[in-house]
This record gives C-alpha cells, structure tokens and sequence, in this order.
C-alpha cells in the first residue's frame, strides 16, 4: 500500500468521512488512493477558499473534521482566507497539503514555495511528512490535534514520494481528551460575584451557545439578574422560539460601549474579552468601561456547559425556568428592503431545524433579534471577518446536514469572492436557499467614510461602487448550475423562498435591496 493510501484509511480509521479538494500533480496518489479505497466522499471546490470554506461549515454542523485537499504553498495561499475564519471559530479541519518531493525541491521548480511557513501562519499544528513509513502515524495525530477542544487546525504537508512510496499499515484513531472541568474555587468566585447585586454580564462562546449551554445560562441570569449575551459573531448558536434569546454585542463601537457601559463584572464561558473589530481615533480597543472587572468561568477549550450547570446548582437555581420574550413576532413584511422587517419575514418562513449561515454584513445586523422567534435553527456566522466565507460556508454545512434546509445570508461583496461554491452546490445537488443582498456597493465601507467625517470622492465611488458593469446574480448562479430568481420587495421574496423551500436542492434569490 502507498503512503497516500495509509493516510487515507488512517483519516477513515478516524472517522474522517468527506475529504473537500482541489488537487494537482502533487496529490495524484492521494487521489488515486481515494479511487482506490473508497468510503471517504471527495467534493470538488472550484476554488481553494471554497475547499476550506467549504471544511469549516461541515465541522460546524458535524461536530467533526472534515479532511482538505490543497496543492502545494500557492494552493494552500488561495485557501487561508476561509482557514482564518474557521480558525478564529476554534473549527477541527484536517489540511493535507501535496507538496514538491523532497528531492526536486532544491532544484526550485515553479510551485515551490515556503508551504510550512504558509501554513503555520492559520494552523495550530504543522508537519510535514518525512516518509511513507511516517506518513500514516502523522495522519492520525494530525486528526487528534484537530478534535482537541475547542477545535484546532492540523495541516500535514505531504511531499509527493512520500505519498507514492511503499507506506505502513495504517494508524489506529489517537484518544481525544475530553475537555477539563473548571475548578471549584472558580465556580465559587463566580458566585460571589453574581451575588454581590452587582451589575454582571456573562459573554457566552463556542460550545456554551448549543442547547444545554444557553439553559443553563438562563438558569444563572433568572437566579440573579445577570445580564446575557454572546460575542459579535458566533460560531454556531442553537436560536428560535423556545430556546435562550441571547443577542450578540453590537457590532459598531459606540453602540457596544452603550450595551456594555454600566458593567463591573465580566464573566467569559468560552470567550475572549470584547474588543472593537478596529481601531478608531479617540475610542478604546476594549470595549468594557475600565473599572468592569473581567473573570474567567470557562476558557474555550474548558467544559463550558458543566461549569454553567454547577454555577446554575450552587445558586440554586430551579432547574426550569422561564425564557424571557424576544424581539418582534414572525410576520410577513411588505414593500423595499429593509433589515428587520426581512428579519420578521425570515422568522415567518425559516423552516423548522434549518442551519442559517450569515456572511450578510451591513444587512445581516439588525436581521439576528427578530429570528429568535423563528422555528428552532442554528445560526452559523463569520467569525475572522474574512469576506467571502457564507456560500463555502452553507456548502459545507449542507454536506454534513442533508436533512436540514441550510439557508445562506450572503452579502454580494462578500460573495463575489467565493461564488464558485454555487457549482459545488449544484453538483452535489446540496438542499441550499442562497439569499444575496445586492445593494451593489461595499455598503459598510461607505459608512467608514462617513464615520471618519468625509463624503464619497472619485476614488472612493470607483472602489466601494460595484456597478459598470452591475453583477447579474440570477445570471451568475444559472451559468453555475443553480436556480434563481431577482426579487424587489419583501413579499415577493417571501412567495419565491417559501417555493424554494419547498423544493430540494440549491436556489439562489437575488435581493435587489437598493
Ligand atoms: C478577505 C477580506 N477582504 C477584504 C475585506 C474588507 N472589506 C470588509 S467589508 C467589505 C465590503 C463588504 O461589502 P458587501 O459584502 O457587499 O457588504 P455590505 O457592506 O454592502 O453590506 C470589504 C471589501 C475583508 N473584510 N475581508
């Protein structure tokens, strides 16, 4: 058996079941091998920052990794934009990078480059191979480091000998330990503070915002008035009626600063202090006032959920308490665009259990309070700020759930970088509502000038205006594959995704928002 193949039943023996690729020369034994053994699914992404998007919207919903395909340093570059996003979301994905043989590379053939160098800069783990004897043992450590909470980025480089030599057997799974509790002295002092009346926020990330974890939280802020919420972007969120209405920190500094203003205690489950996404003349990089103080109940990659619990018990808590009421209540809206009403209409619509997927930028603020009524869902959002991330990102969460509807937000800026995604969907035949918000311009960079105190000139208009030529989505998706329509008002874009819905398969609706 070849090296390629014992990776390949090493990342199978380790339940590593869809490989998303993009592969060259470098990487032709490891796609024989796929013929070969069989059992692991291939999806082929058009892009590589489709390939990677692609990975962290299936680790997401599957709660497991899925394996990437890369060729070599520029094909691994092309992907690390999406591989940021999932890293900031604390995402298990596997990388296996083809590379150069060990041999060639001193002769410097064009696709040489600095890969390990490439790759330490999105991963947590980096090796490179040295052997077909090695390369098995690597594979199942590489999946290890990944499934070690809160997740993590393992990329193995794979030069091409080794993959094409004689190989091991492979490598049996490697235990992943279990996340560590928090201690006890800590859950004491957090309730201490919580009951010393005064004013305390708990900023809930990662896996606190499942079920159990949002319950539990509500049994802490029902049993002393804590305040709740969870950070600007979240990973993945359990929402909709009956479930927590957490809301996120506002995204634009001064609102935060408003939200946040009269807080002494903060107390992180799984996240990381509030800071602004920038830097602003005159306004502070955290945005908590000075004299709040700031605890940790639980790092990320501490059992969150079971220190939530035992804070909940040592206050003595009821074990059922009431969900407070949420924003506005699900109602079809009529008339132009406009970002809570669409939120209402969504809520109205949104199929039961469906994965929403929001790389909706200046559109997707104001749509998250008013689908807390929605039917249940979960709410996956960019967590890096890399553009780009919604289409790849719904991809991949309809090949780990091909049960659910998945419903992307997508704002066209941001799609028009990784629309390739589309095709994978139809090839795939992936059950994906893609909506974009086509204001056709890059709308929140338009709002950083004003904001800065300045109007629009010529060069501001020829790089934040995306008409000449305007983007034609409907157009765009057909030529990929993919059903469309172009809608103006909310109720017709309620009769055109209430039809999408019920029907499988990828469609795509063009929001005309201005
Ligand atoms: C990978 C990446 N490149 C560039 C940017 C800078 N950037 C932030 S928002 C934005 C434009 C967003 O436009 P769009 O997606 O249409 O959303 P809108 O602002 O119109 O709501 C750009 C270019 C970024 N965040 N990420």
């Amino acid at each position: 058996m070849t090296g390629a193949e014992s990776l390949i039943r090493t990342l199978m023996a380790s339940d590593v079941e869809v490989c998303f690729a993009n592969p060259g020369t470098t990487e032709i034994y490891f796609v024989m091998a796929l013929d070969k053994v069989g059992g692991i699914r291939s999806v082929l992404g058009l892009a590589e920052t489709v390939v990677t998007g692609c990975a962290d919207g299936y680790a997401r919903m599957a709660e497991k990794p899925a394996a990437t395909l890369l060729h070599c340093g520029p094909g691994f570059a092309n992907g690390i934009a999406n591989l940021h996003n999932a890293r900031k979301g604390n995402t298990p994905i596997v990388n296996v990078i083809g590379d150069q043989a060990t041999y060639h590379r001193p002769f410097d053939p064009p696709l040489t480059a600095d890969t390990e160098e490439l790759a330490r800069a999105v991963s947590h783990w980096v090796r490179t191979s040295n052997s077909a004897q090695q390369v098995a043992s690597d594979g199942a450590a590489a999946v290890q480091v990944a499934r070690t909470a809160p997740g993590q980025i393992a990329t193995l480089i794979v030069p091409a000998e080794v993959a094409w030599s004689e190989g091991n057997e492979p490598a049996l799974p490697l235990p992943v330990p279990k996340r560590p509790l928090v201690a006890p002295e800590t859950v004491q002092t957090a309730v201490r503070i919580l009951r010393s009346g005064e004013p305390a926020m708990i900023l809930l990330s990662g896996q606190v915002l499942g079920e159990a974890g949002l319950f539990a939280a509500q049994r802490i802020a029902h049993a002393t008035g804590a305040m709740l919420r969870t950070p600007t972007q979240v990973h993945r969120m359990a929402r909709g009626r009956g479930r927590p209405p957490v809301d996120r920190i506002p995204y634009l500094v001064d609102k935060a600063l408003k939200t946040l203003g009269s807080l002494k205690h903060m107390i992180l489950v799984g996240a990381r202090p509030p800071v602004g996404f920038f830097a602003y003349p005159g306004k502070p990089s955290l945005m908590v006032p000075s004299d709040c103080a700031m605890h940790v109940l639980a790092r990320p990659e501490q059992d969150g959920v079971a220190a939530l619990e035992w804070l909940a018990d040592e206050l003595g808590s009821p074990r059922v308490v009431p969900i407070p009421e949420a924003g506005p209540k699900p109602r079809i809206a009529s008339g132009r665009f406009e970002a809570e009403a669409f939120g209402t209409t969504l809520a109205a619509l949104l199929p039961e259990n469906a994965v929403v997927v929001e790389d909706a930028v200046t559109s997707g603020r104001a749509i998250f309070p008013p689908t807390f009524n929605a039917a249940p869902h979960d709410w996956i959002q960019i967590t890096g700020g890399a553009i780009g991330h919604g289409f790849p990102c719904a991809t991949g969460a309809a090949v780990a759930c091909p049960d659910r509807k998945v419903v992307c937000l997508q704002a066209d800026g941001g799609g028009m970088y990784s629309l390739q995604a589309l095709w994978t969907q139809a090839r795939e035949n992936l059950d994906v509502v893609n909506v974009v918000f086509a204001n056709r311009v890059y709308l929140i960079l338009y709002a950083e000038l004003h904001g800065a105190g300045q109007s629009p000139g010529p060069a501001s208009n020829n790089l934040f205006h995306l008409g000449r030529p305007g983007l034609d989505w409907v157009g765009l998706a057909k030529s990929l594959g993919v059903e469309a329509a172009s809608v103006e008002t909310l109720e017709d874009f309620a009769d055109v995704f209430r039809a999408a819905c019920g029907r499988r398969g990828p469609f795509l609706i063009e929001f005309k928002t201005s």
